[in-house]
């Protein structure tokens, strides 16, 4: 056995050593302090917040790091199935709240820290963000990290360390100002692993050679190496020791290749330059969501984080000594969007040039190893690489992506030989100018399992993007797998007296380990104390989001208010702009009211957030609308409390976990058969929040679990938006008249500057309402309407929210988790033993 590897001597030597957690307050301060005065050489007399958050984490981290040991080795000895989750996002938000709840010693913490003089909640919030995502997709990744420790998967995460997050807003002057998240200067959750390099070639040409069985083999030569390092960061489950792995790579110059020629020559600057030019790879998250840039650079990413991951998960497979055919029995890929779809041809690429297998037997290895989620089926989005570019960087690549196209298409043309259009419909290649590589059928023909992430999407893609392949592979390689959200992080410790409610009457906390079990609160949606307790507690979080405003804004809100709140990526699709021409359709309504009529009108808070891509002209003009509106609606002695808009800068994780558990409505408005799934429909029903939706993504089945008496739905169906599209380019196209009387006053000037706005208004009255805004809005209206006499009852608008959150148990990512082990990852978990 491997224990037996080290001689008994040693091991009770090291045993005796082995650090013991601290259990109580005065342990806790012990490794507190201990860590303040010697890690970070710090006194007493300058112990400030920022020091003590330190002090904590450490004392923490040093807890988790011995059961992140203990996981680690246990599943190198059981040698088990593992799963690789590669995504170029990871938006995980601040670590700290979370280690305290899965190790289990807050109380203690909390105790310790209020004798050294602080206070919890100002000691978390002193942590950075870890935001390295643009949104759903990248807070999915975090979200599935969580489950999978949680249900003890031997999982990996591999990721980009990018040294700079997704950018910071500022809003001035009602403008978003991009400014840059430098998130590393002290980080105590991640690891450098110096240890752990791996070189990664870009460039070059490919060499053929006859080795001395005649057989041809490729060689790819020349060019240059950048060199990826390691950091890990412990990923710990809720409720169980294990602690998986994420491993993040940061890029650096090639020990070889600091050119020391140079250095002794004097060009010392121009040998630093090349440094930077390495660190450069991984410096920057790239800010678009939902779109495509083709920027070398941002291949480069790809390459860089594909190659080394690939190396390392090859390498720990090659310690097992194993066959190579037990590859995919070992191994589990799972592709987070094409973004990942390099490590396909790299994966076959090692096997055939470095490893001498032949083609047909690498390649069913590959393409038994991987799994590739889709996340979009706007075409702006969709990955496609020019071939120059790819021959440029990757020659060896593109050779290889010919080659399984080749198989491919021939494999395709013996199965339809009378369909004479499908192969160029089909083919990885696009004939354009430039040809372009489609990296969405790669990841296709390279992977056994494809999922959409949601019902509706999941269907979409199978009669849309995909629709040739399911007829070439069949409709068995496509499946689903509905997002869900983490209920650790977005229940219990974003809303944790909501959580306790719920406890108190569940008779404990497992609902946080199997989210089905809140259907039992469905007993209590009659129970007077229970819904006392629920309304006040909806009640607090209001009050606690309108001092955040008061503080960070200077506007005072009424917590008695309907708060209506928007916050995600700000983007056409999602219709923002749909919500803001809303507001100002009731502003507008206010001030044609007669004082009786505003009597009876509930107040209202519309509260938007979210960052645009920095190049996303018309994503920037809706936030500027939206923050030109607050001024004026702000400051109208007419409307006073009955409507106030916000706009909070610079929406993060953080922040959502304290507007998640205020909100009343929340809206969900795409255009249907646009948002692939959203996730945060989910984060807010979860709180007892209710929707006003389109029957798009997740909302559809959000519905089906809660009941439809329980959410707002409005506007077309995904079915028919095609057809409405080509009725506004070549039919007859009247806009909805109080969408109409909307652009009169912004045309008027009552928003300042109308020239502003004109290319959003153009967009709708002469360049076809691509989005249908126009088509939804006296829809959307009219829903509003209902919610405002719904919420005068606030019986039947608590008992609506108290039934949703207890039919939410579908949505926990532990669900999500057990439905990708099961159909795609073929995994089982390793419960962690209890005597180590
Ligand atoms: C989101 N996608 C979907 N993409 O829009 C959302 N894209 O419906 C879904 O719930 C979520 O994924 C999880 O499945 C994204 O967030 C991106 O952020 C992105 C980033 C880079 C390139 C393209």
């Amino acid at each position: 056995s491997v224990e037996a590897s080290i001689p008994e001597p040693q091991r009770a030597a090291w045993k005796k050593f082995t650090p013991k957690p601290f259990d109580t307050a005065e342990e806790f301060n012990a490794e507190a302090v201990r860590h303040i005065e010697t890690t970070l050489a710090r006194s007493m007399y300058n112990c400030d917040e920022g020091a003590a958050y330190a002090g904590t984490a450490l004392a923490f981290r040093d807890r988790l790091v011995l059961d992140w040991n203990k996981t680690q080795q246990a599943q190198t000895f059981k040698d088990q199935k593992r799963v690789y989750y590669l995504s170029l996002e990871f938006l995980m938000g601040r670590a700290l709240d979370n280690a305290m709840l899965n190790i289990g010693k807050k109380d203690v913490a909390v105790k310790g820290l209020s004798d050294l003089g602080f206070r919890m909640e100002d000691i978390i919030s002193q942590e950075h963000d870890a935001a390295l995502g643009n949104g759903g997709l990248g807070r999915l990744a975090a979200c599935f990290l969580d489950s999978m420790a949680s249900l003890n998967y031997p999982a990996w995460g591999y990721g980009l360390r990018y040294r700079y997050g997704i950018f910071k807003q500022e809003i001035i002057d009602g403008y978003q100002v991009e400014v840059p998240d430098y998130w590393l200067d002290f980080n105590p959750w991640e690891f450098a692993r110096h240890d752990i390099t791996v070189d990664v070639q870009f460039y070059g040409y490919v060499s053929k050679y006859q080795d001395d069985d005649g057989k041809n083999v490729s060689f790819w030569e020349g060019g240059e190496i950048v060199q990826a390092c390691a950091y890990d960061v412990p990923i710990a489950g809720y409720g169980t020791s294990t602690v998986n792995n994420l491993r993040l790579w940061g890029s650096k110059a090639a020990s070889g290749e600091f050119d020391f020629q140079k250095f002794n020559s004097g060009e010392y600057e121009s040998s630093v330059a090349d440094q930077q030019r390495a660190e450069t790879i991984s410096a920057v998250l790239y800010p678009n969501d939902n779109l495509e840039r083709g920027k070398e650079l941002r291949l480069k990413q790809q390459y860089f984080w594909c190659a080394a991951s690939l190396f390392d998960i090859v390498r720990r497979f090659k310690k097992t000594q194993r066959p190579w055919k037990d590859f995919p029995n070992q191994v589990a890929i799972q592709l987070n969007d094409t973004h990942p779809t390099l490590a396909i041809p790299e994966l076959q690429r090692i096997l055939i040039d470095q490893e001498g297998l032949d083609w047909d037997e690498a390649w069913s290895i590959v393409s038994k190893t991987f799994g590739y989620t889709n996340h979009t089926v706007l075409p702006e989005a969709l990955e496609k690489w020019s071939v120059p570019l790819f021959q440029h960087l990757l020659p060896r690549h593109l050779q290889i992506i010919y080659d399984i196209n080749l198989q491919f298409l021939q494999y395709v043309e013996r199965n339809f030989p009378k369909e004479r259009d499908i192969l160029s419909r089909v083919s990885i290649i696009e004939e354009a100018n430039p040809k372009m590589v489609r990296m969405a059928y790669l990841a296709v023909i390279g992977s056994h399992k494809v999922n959409g992430v949601a019902e509706l999407h999941s269907d979409l893609i199978k009669t849309t993007i995909f629709k040739d392949f399911v007829k070439i592979y069949g409709p068995d390689k496509f499946t689903n797998v509905t997002n869900g959200i983490t209920p650790r992080r977005w229940l219990h410790q974003a809303n944790p007296r909501l959580s306790e409610l719920i406890a108190s009457k569940l008779g404990g906390y497992d609902f946080l380990k199997d989210l089905t079990l809140l259907h039992k609160l469905e007993a209590y949606v009659d129970d007077k104390d229970f819904r006392k307790e629920f309304q006040e507690i909806k009640y607090a979080n209001k009050v606690r989001l309108a001092k955040y405003i008061k503080d960070t804004l200077g506007v005072s809100v009424n917590p008695s208010a309907l708060f209506d709140v928007q916050v995600k990526r700000i983007h056409e699709y999602k219709r923002q702009q749909l919500n803001i021409f809303g507001v100002i359709h009731r502003y507008l309504a206010i001030k044609a009211m007669s004082p009786e009529e505003k009597k009876k009108l509930a107040p209202r808070v519309s509260i938007f957030g979210g960052k645009a891509a920095p190049g996303y002209w018309m994503a920037k003009t809706v936030i500027h609308l939206v923050n030109q509106v607050g001024k004026v609606v702000n400051s109208d002695k007419d409307v006073g409390d009955l409507l106030k808009v916000i706009y909070l800068e610079d929406y993060n994780v953080s922040k959502a976990e304290i507007i998640c558990p205020a909100s009343d409505i929340s809206e969900h408005i795409s255009t249907a058969g646009t948002e692939a799934s959203g996730t945060s429909n989910m984060k807010f029903v979860i709180n007892g929040g209710l929707i006003i939706g389109t029957c798009d993504g997740a909302n559809i089945e959000i519905t089906r679990e809660i009941g439809e008496n329980n959410i707002f739905l409005f506007g077309n169906l995904a079915e028919d938006v095609e057809e409405l599209r080509h009725s506004h380019m070549y039919g007859t196209y009247t806009l909805d008249p109080s969408l109409a009387a909307v652009f009169d006053s912004i045309q008027s000037g009552t928003f300042g500057d109308a020239g502003a706005f004109t290319s959003l208004v153009n967009g709708i009255v002469d360049h076809g309402d691509y989005y249908l805004v126009s088509d939804d809005f006296a829809s959307y209206c009219k829903t509003q309407d209902l919610i405002d006499e719904a919420y005068r009852n606030q019986d039947e608008w608590l008992t609506k929210a108290i039934t949703s959150v207890a039919r939410m148990g579908f949505f926990s990512s532990d669900r999500c988790i057990d439905e990708y082990a099961e159909m795609i990852w073929n995994t089982e978990p390793l419960v962690p033993s209890k005597d180590e």
